[in-house]
């Protein structure tokens, strides 16, 4: 880590000032061929995890392929591996530096968006993560994401406030369609953070390769360690759903945002 007098900290490329100043930055190869071969590896294991394992959250979405999965969250419990990936090292310490202070996990999930996968609806992420004032997120890719396979879309130097929202918690259509959106490509094993005021959204998959993305999200640790508070909340929200899925859309967050179908119920 670096410092000068006035200068925000750097960390491996961690452009911190540029984070302060757009609400998002990009830290490109963060992963060794070597290392992003092992993540793959390790997301396939997770992905092919039961729907019912005692504490991962599986979600899935009936597309125009089929059933495919959509989501897995909550897997560092289940996976040593990833766990270590993502809870010690240089994603905490990045987290930190954006923070301004020491991180700890809050969230993580892996989103797939495989060939025909939905995409998502412009939104904050603040709404979607009821104990925290403010939080960061980390995508790191698993896949190269372009246009045609959903990357994400970003809305620049808009992080400073929350913006007002629809009944499904996203970022009201009126002022999503006023904001200017820039696709933000990344290339596999790089990284791309932003804030949870940051507004974001993404199409769906057209093309034929997937797009598989890690996001972790941290908070200051001085707000507290919140991980099972916030599992716990989402485990009885979706139980007062009737399930991961309502008939129709599929849910797979505390807002509404995934544009994905949920697929038909299998009797019991
Ligand atoms: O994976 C994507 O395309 C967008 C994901 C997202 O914004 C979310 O999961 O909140």
């Amino acid at each position: 880590m670096t410092t000068g007098p006035g200068q925000p900290p750097t960390v491996d490329g961690l452009d911190v000032a540029a984070f302060r100043r757009d609400g998002h930055v990009s830290v490109p190869d963060f992963l060794t061929d070597a290392r992003l071969h092992s993540l793959r590896g390790w997301v396939s294991e997770i992905e092919a995890w039961p729907e019912d394992g005692g504490g991962w959250f599986q979600h899935d979405e009936l597309g125009e392929r089929g059933v495919v999965r959509t989501r897995t969250e909550n897997f560092s419990p289940f996976h040593d591996r990833l766990c270590a990936l993502v809870t010690t090292g240089a994603l905490p310490a990045m987290a930190g530096l954006l923070l301004g202070e020491p991180a700890v996990l809050y969230k993580e999930k892996v989103n797939y968006k495989h060939p025909g996968g939905a995409g998502f609806a412009a939104h904050q992420d603040a709404p979607a993560y009821p104990h925290l004032p403010v939080s960061v997120s980390c995508l790191l890719a698993v896949d190269d994401a372009g246009v045609e396979n959903g990357c994400l879309e970003l809305a620049s130097g808009m992080h400073q406030r929350l913006l007002p929202t629809d009944d499904d918690g996203c970022v009201h259509p009126d002022v999503a369609e006023d904001l200017t959106w820039d696709p933000v490509p990344v290339t596999a094993g790089s990284l791309l953070w932003f804030h949870s005021h940051t507004p974001h959204r993404s199409a769906a998959n057209s093309s034929d390769r997937s797009r598989r993305a890690l996001y972790l999200t941290y908070n200051a640790l001085s707000v507290g360690d919140l991980r099972e508070a916030y599992y716990t909340d989402k485990r009885a929200a979706f139980a007062a759903l009737g399930g991961s899925g309502v008939a129709g859309a599929q849910r797979v967050s505390l807002i509404g945002h995934f544009q994905g179908i949920a697929p038909p119920r299998s009797p019991r």
